[in-house]
């Protein structure tokens, strides 16, 4: 069995397959120090945590204690692999520095209390409010990180029954344009591909999506059909030359911001040359003529003097793309956080929609999600949405989930959409929201333009209570702090990116007092006397599966419907995707195989948006466009971002991820694996920059930009010229050192912008401009950047390894029982 360092080898052992067979199995294992497997007493079955894969996996306990995981093999999504995040991550959980009590702020400081001192405080707080204010007072700011049981209490409690429309996600900040990118073509959200593409694909393409570094056991996947016979066609779209870009048939790096332009410029020439399906256009879709309209004057030479890229990498990139038989698209951040955000995302499905590649094996559409949970917090109504993909805009869909709810339609606001996060941020510094409940999202770090949300969430007025598993930045600045439970302390279910769900079972004890984050919200929902209009309890459910069964009937009809779904079946086989009902008892592969679409103006989510001011469109507008429920094709023209660069600031800064953390490092930073991976910021410059700037590899920078400046080390690295890239994992906690004394000088979004695209609300992470000065020689040591993803051209520079603690298993051998898609 190969043993091997998954620090150095993140996608492990190759297991090359060809079209239309199945990707062969591989089961990853990584057991603590010492453990052998027959010493592990239990294995409980759950599914990966630090990213939107779903890869599932079955936990080893011992003595009561986390002591590893496996990859399921049975399992559809991942076939027994792991990454390297899944494989060292879970030690975490029992760190030293775990919550176990609840703390309440007591003359200025953080102090232990009992459950029922913070809980009354948080209760008193909010019924104060409520009678002085109203439940405008009120701010839910939730995750992609909790269960979907926990999501769908939350959206009851906050919009069911205190009625408040401040409730979004940190999903807000990850996938809102993959929703409304989704919502603005198939007038639902809902990803039609499967992963299962992949094994058909003739053609991959990647648009602002790092896959390599941030879903590794999907790439594994692609790269296994790399190493295969008749490997597909990869096409590449990002700034940087990832292991992607290393990998891909044509690298297309544009101007960051410049997806647009560039989405245009490859439609004008697909349809220049016909490469389009007439028939599918005819029958299925709406809007082609406007995009003809549009694009015309996008030609490749315009389009390469706007993004910057060569004319013919342009055209090659459009003969495959138009020219392919089965074509798999993802989008994911190069896009979503970039300027112009839902309309380039909606340009890759009118690619798809053009080409008529939807719904059938290899012809595959996934507007990626990044959390692991983020599609339940969409499907519950815990961000901005109403459960079900509810239409907010159609009373009739109100008042069936009202009926749901056993509330008076009224209740439920929807006078507007609910309320986005950047918003609510706005309202709490103008003081109309005064209490903001945070849970198992850490925004003093992620959120855009860091001195302005300080100076927000530290305001006296603003009584603010975070739910957390670790004293997190936000933690910190917090007047009640909740320690929760988490995955492997708590049983619940999730969505990935291609539909598949799966159970999570409760593996061990919480520390302390630690508490589910479900049963602190029916603690709240209790403690506020909350009721439903025959005057009897609000939350009619008590545990994690009861909450399941509700949501199944909230469900059911709808186009997430889990009605055909129950705790046994996720049980001991494979993960599986919705729409499962009584018409498909098994779950359902791909979405709109017959060309039919959630789109009919009765059941559609939304009416859409216009995709460059972001104004809504009208009911009776939609009903005129669409009023037969097909797909919408929807053009956008191109403008330029709104900050661009000048004389003092005359780079791009973009921002973004590194294969060893997950997003603030609260959970990666502690385990030791990954942290001596990638231990510190870096900011990647390219050659000729360097140059420019009189920088080597690992000498000391100060990056700026009109809203802040970090130092970090230089990389030199395969970035396009022009630009410059920082992780954003580095707030000012610092596992070995404690709190970094004064140290806001690290964190990327120091630097990022209070700018929002206009029609999903997500800030734009990725788009600014900046300065590099050297501001000192390095200590000769290079960069902290890994050599897996962020390489540097620089010579001599060490690969990444991790070491004999980093060895893990990878079982070549086993196979997958019959019947697993
Ligand atoms: N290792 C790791 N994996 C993760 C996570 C993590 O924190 N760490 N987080 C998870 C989550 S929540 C998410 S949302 C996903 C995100 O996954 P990705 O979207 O793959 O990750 P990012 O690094 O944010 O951005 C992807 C790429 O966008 C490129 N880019 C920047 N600007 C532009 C532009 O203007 N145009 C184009 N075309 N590309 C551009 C960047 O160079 C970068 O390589 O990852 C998930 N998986
Ligand atoms: N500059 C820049 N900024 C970005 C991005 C970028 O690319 N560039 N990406 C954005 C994206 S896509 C995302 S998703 C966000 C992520 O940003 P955040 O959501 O702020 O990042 P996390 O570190 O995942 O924060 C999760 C918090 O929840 C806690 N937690 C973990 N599990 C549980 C649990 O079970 N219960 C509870 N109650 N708490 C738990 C963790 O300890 C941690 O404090 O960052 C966004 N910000
Ligand atoms: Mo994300």
């Amino acid at each position: 069995m190969p043993q091997t360092d998954r620090i150095a080898e993140p996608w492990g052992t190759r297991t090359p397959y060809g079209p239309g067979t199945s990707w062969p199995a591989r089961t990853d294992t990584f057991l603590a120090d010492g453990v052998a497997p027959e010493e592990v007493d239990r294995w409980v079955q759950s599914a990966t945590i630090l990213h939107s894969n779903g890869d599932a996996l079955d936990i080893a306990v011992r003595d009561g204690q986390m002591v590893g995981v496996r990859g399921r093999v049975e399992d559809r999504v991942n076939h027994g692999r792991l990454g390297p995040k899944d494989l060292y991550g879970w030690q975490a959980n029992a760190d030293r520095d775990r919550l176990t009590r609840p703390l309440v702020r007591k003359d200025g400081e953080l102090v232990e209390a009992t459950w029922d001192e913070a809980m009354e405080r948080v209760v008193s707080n909010t019924k104060r409010l409520m009678a002085e204010q109203g439940a405008s007072a009120i701010g839910f700011y939730t995750t992609g990180q909790l269960f979907l049981e926990e999501y769908y209490t939350l959206g009851l409690i906050a919009h069911g029954g205190l009625g408040t429309n401040h409730v979004d996600g940190n999903t807000r900040l990850c996938t809102a344009t993959a929703a409304a990118a989704l919502k603005e073509s198939f007038g639902s959200d809902g990803q039609p591909g499967s992963y299962t593409d992949i094994d058909h694909a003739d053609v991959i393409a990647l648009f602002g999506h790092n896959m390599a570094e941030t879903q590794t056991v999907l790439w594994s996947r692609v790269l296994d059909r790399l190493a295969g016979p008749n490997p597909p066609a990869l096409v590449c779209v990002d700034p940087r030359l990832t292991p992607v870009a290393r990998a891909a048939t044509v690298h297309l790096a544009p101007r960051p911001g410049t997806n647009l332009a560039l989405m245009n410029g490859l439609l004008h020439e697909i349809i220049a040359q016909d490469w389009v399906d007439h028939d599918y256009i005819d029958q299925h879709t709406v809007g082609f003529d406007d995009l003809v309209q549009m694009v015309a004057d996008h030609p490749v030479e315009r389009v390469a003097t706007i993004c910057d890229v060569p004319a013919a990498d342009l055209r090659k990139a459009a003969r495959i793309l138009g020219t392919g038989r089965r074509l798999l698209s993802t989008v994911l951040q190069g896009f979503y956080q970039s300027h112009q955000a839902t309309a380039a995302s909606v340009q890759v499905n009118n690619l798809h929609l053009v080409r008529g590649m939807l719904g059938r094996p290899g012809c595959g559409l996934l507007q990626m999600n990044g959390q692991p949970t983020a599609q339940n917090t969409r499907e519950c109504g815990a961000d901005g949405d109403l459960p079900g993909f509810r239409n907010w805009s159609n009373d009739a869909h109100v008042q069936d989930l009202a009926a749901v709810w056993n509330v008076d339609p009224m209740r439920i606001p929807h006078y507007s959409p609910p309320t986005h996060v950047m918003q609510m941020m706005r309202y709490a510094e103008e003081g109309s929201i005064r209490m903001l409940w945070v849970q198992a999202t850490n925004p003093a770090v992620s959120l855009p333009e860091l001195a302005r949300v300080r100076s927000i969430l530290t305001q006296e007025r603003l009584f603010l209570v975070v739910q957390d598993i670790f004293l997190s930045e936000t933690a910190q600045l917090a007047d009640v702090v909740l320690p929760a439970a988490t995955w492997g302390e708590k049983t619940g279910t999730f969505t990935n990116v291609d539909r598949t769900v799966h159970l999570s079972e409760k593996a061990v004890e919480p520390p302390g007092e630690a508490r589910p984050d479900l049963d602190i919200f029916l603690d709240f929902g209790q403690r506020m006397g909350l009721r439903n209009k025959d005057g009897a309890p609000l939350v009619t459910w008590h545990d994690a599966e009861s909450a399941f069964e509700a949501w199944k009937e909230c469900s059911r009809g709808r186009p997430c419907d889990y009605s055909g779904l129950t705790y046994d079946m996720l049980r001991g086989g494979s993960g599986i995707q919705w729409p499962c009902n009584e018409d498909h008892p098994d779950g359902t592969e791909r979405l709109y195989a017959d060309g039919k679409f959630w789109s009919s103006p009765d059941y559609c989510e939304s009416y859409g948006r216009d995709l460059v001011t972001g104004a809504p469109v009208e009911p009776t507008e939609y009903a005129a466009l669409n009023p037969e429920g097909r797909a919408v094709i929807k053009a956008a023209r191109y403008v330029v971002p709104h900050e661009i660069p000048s004389e003092q600031f005359p780079l791009q800064l973009i921002t973004g991820r590194t294969l060893y953390h997950f997003h603030t490092r609260t959970k990666t930073g502690r385990a030791r694996q990954l942290q001596a991976a990638a231990p510190e910021v870096w900011v990647e410059v390219s050659a000729y920059d360097a140059e420019l700037l009189g920088l080597v590899e690992g000498d000391l920078t100060e990056v700026t930009t009109p809203r802040g400046r970090l130092r970090a080390k230089a990389r030199i690295s395969g970035i396009r010229r022009g630009v410059a890239f920082v992780p954003f994992h580095y707030g000012y906690w610092d596992t070995d050192a404690g709190h970094e004394p004064g140290g806001h000088g690290r964190a990327a979004n120091e630097l990022t912008m209070t700018d929002w695209d206009p029609c999903s609300k997500q800030p734009l992470f990725k788009t600014a401009a900046a300065a590099v000065h050297k501001v000192g020689d390095g200590d000769g040591s290079p960069a902290p950047a890994p050599s897996t993803g962020s390489a540097s051209v620089a010579p001599g520079v060490p690969a990444t390894a991790g070491g004999p603690e980093a060895v893990a298993d990878e079982d070549l051998s086993a196979t997958r029982p019959g019947g697993v898609r």
